[in-house]
């Protein structure tokens, strides 16, 4: 019986995301979900990338976290439409929140909608948002093994940004075990080496975000 609902509960969740997808194929929009453990530096890195996108392309972001409302208030200096959705809790987006998101966007105005998820490095795996492309944020201070030890995200990953690595000098952390960990899971996966904080590796990031946004 549990297992009914359960799946019951990803049928939904999937219906939604295919409507959601038709939305943004329909708008000609690309939407990015991107998906960490909380503080992998998500929020940051869009910090960095927002403006830099916004000199050619119109930027939207919806936010996802259980309670605050504190990644939108940091986002807001953008002047860039935002959408929260605040979960209460739930470790993860699902399509239907999004859905209702899109409601509060002008989505023929848009070029991108980047989602930052709730962090967590399962629950948001096995909801699919309607997003067009999937990114993975691991942060060096996580440690090496997260591939290997949460393979779900790195599987489905198009992109994975490995965030700090101006910390590396500091702690144990095996570069090579970690990207030959990941590309054995996803041997297309497509890789960025970035400090957000630093400024480093972003320029790459941006790069392959510009061309994946027509
Ligand atoms: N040293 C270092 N610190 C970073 C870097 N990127 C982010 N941080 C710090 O890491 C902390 C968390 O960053 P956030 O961007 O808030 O992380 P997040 O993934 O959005 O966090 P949640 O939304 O809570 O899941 C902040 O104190 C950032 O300043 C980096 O490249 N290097
Ligand atoms: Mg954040």
């Amino acid at each position: 019986m549990e297992i009914k609902v359960l799946k019951n509960v990803l049928d939904r969740n999937n219906d939604q995301a295919e409507k959601n997808k038709a939305l943004l194929r329909k708008h000609d929009l690309v939407m990015l979900n991107m998906i960490s453990s909380p503080g992998a530096g998500k929020t940051t890195i869009l910090e960095k990338t927002i403006p830099e996108l916004l000199k050619t392309k119109n930027v939207g972001v919806i936010e996802g976290d259980a309670y605050t409302s504190k990644d939108a208030e940091r986002l807001q200096k953008f002047d860039i439409p935002i959408v929260q959705i605040n979960t209460e809790g739930t470790c993860h987006l699902d399509s239907s929140s999004v859905r209702s998101a899109f409601e509060q966007l002008d989505l023929a105005q848009l070029d991108v909608i980047f989602v930052e998820n709730v962090g967590n490095l399962i629950c948001p795996t096995g909801f699919d948002l309607g997003e067009n492309i999937r990114i993975a944020v691991l942060s060096t201070t996580e440690g090496d093994d997260k591939p290997a030890k949460y393979p779900m995200l790195f599987r489905q990953a198009k992109a994975v940004v490995l965030n700090k690595v101006d910390l590396i000098p500091y702690i144990h952390f095996d570069k090579d075990g970690f990207f030959s960990d990941l590309h054995l899971l996803n041997p297309s996966v497509n890789t960025f080496e970035m400090s957000a904080f630093k400024e480093t590796g972003v320029d790459e990031w941006i790069n392959w975000l510009k061309a994946h946004i027509t």
